[in-house]
């Protein structure tokens, strides 16, 4: 089976160990609170279970998560994380910039937002980059026992529950199956509601989309008409269940080149940008044909490509 784990989370192990908690003032669990809004691993955490469990409990993993959590400075050059090391600890970003780096190269950036180290305590493997501070900042500790605890056992429940979706996704068809459950392990869900926006144009992409239920409505404005009164959003394109978007940006390093907004319910899983390019760099090929097809309409639409390529 793919899901061939050292841990079995199916064994419920009465919760053995002692609970870590790590007191906080109010102060102190506000600044947590804000930082972990959007952490993708956390998202999943009370809705995947929400089914089984009683309204009440529904915040209670979470809750366990924050408690547990430990605040961290950082000083410029401080290795938070080294290659090859046994992971102790996830982290989450509050403020600061650190460099991503592999085999001694410089690969991608955490910029004042995220969270990273995950991998070897998900998979009991040594770390895979290291993480370097480059100025002074501030991060949120969870320990391994409490990570284990409540995220890898969580996961279970999120393959189980996205296996079959994730493996009818065309976009994701030559990746092998093991890949596939690795990008489910690390997704985030979310829901939007009605004419809510998901993504805003111009702004910076820190995360790419696949749509598991609903509409999305794709909307652009010409950048060329951007002083003209009459540059209204144009609709360009929808996706339903099984469609990506938000790619673009991520593939190009641009700024979002449409606006995305809900149409009726909408739920959509999130790949955050590290893990995209960990993941799903081989589909990237097939990104960019679909990409070539965006500048062959654009023309059609706007009269111009300018608005993809600068
Ligand atoms: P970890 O526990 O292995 C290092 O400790 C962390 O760096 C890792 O978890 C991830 O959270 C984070 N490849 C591997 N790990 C990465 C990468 C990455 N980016 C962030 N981390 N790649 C870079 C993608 C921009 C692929 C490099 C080949
Ligand atoms: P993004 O990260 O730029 C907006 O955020 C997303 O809208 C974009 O990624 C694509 O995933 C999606 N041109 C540009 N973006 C498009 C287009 C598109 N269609 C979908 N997106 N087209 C040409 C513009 C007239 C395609 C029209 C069918």
């Amino acid at each position: 089976s793919v899901c061939a784990e050292a841990f079995n989370p199916d064994d419920d192990d009465e919760d053995t160990e002692p609970r870590v908690v790590h007191p906080k003032t109010d102060e102190q669990r506000c600044r947590l609170q804000e930082a972990c809004r959007d952490i993708l691993l956390f998202k999943t955490l009370d809705q995947v279970n929400s089914k089984t469990q009683k309204e009440t409990c529904t915040h209670e993993q979470f809750s366990q998560v924050l408690d547990a959590m430990f605040e961290l400075r950082v000083q410029p050059q401080d290795h938070v994380i080294d290659q090859g090391d046994d992971g102790d600890n996830f982290y989450v970003i509050e403020r600061g910039i650190y460099d991503i780096v592999v085999l001694g190269k410089c690969v991608g950036q955490y910029n004042n937002k995220g969270s990273f180290g995950e991998l070897a305590l998900m998979y009991n493997t040594p770390r895979a980059a290291t993480i370097v501070a480059t100025q002074e900042g501030a991060l949120w500790g969870l320990d391994r026992a409490t990570f284990r605890r409540l995220i890898v056992k969580n996961n279970a429940k999120k393959r189980r529950m996205y296996e079959c979706f994730i493996e009818s996704v065309p976009l994701l068809k030559s990746l092998e199956a093991t890949e596939r459950m690795k990008i489910v392990d690390v997704l985030g869900a979310k829901q939007f509601s009605d004419g809510e926006r998901i993504i805003t144009q111009g702004e910076k992409a820190d995360c790419f989309y696949v749509v598991e239920s609903g509409e999305v409505k794709i909307m652009m404005k010409s950048k060329t008409k951007a002083d003209h009164a009459d540059n209204a959003e144009v609709e360009i394109t929808r996706c339903s269940r099984g469609h990506y978007f938000g790619e673009l940006a991520l593939v190009t390093n641009k700024p979002r080149a449409a606006s995305a907004y809900a149409v009726g319910d909408v739920k959509l899983l999130v790949i955050d940008v590290q893990a995209f390019e960990r993941l799903l760099g081989s589909c990237k090929e097939i990104m960019k044909r679909n990409i070539a097809h965006y500048e062959e309409q654009l023309v059609a639409l706007f009269g111009s490509s300018m608005d993809l390529r600068d």
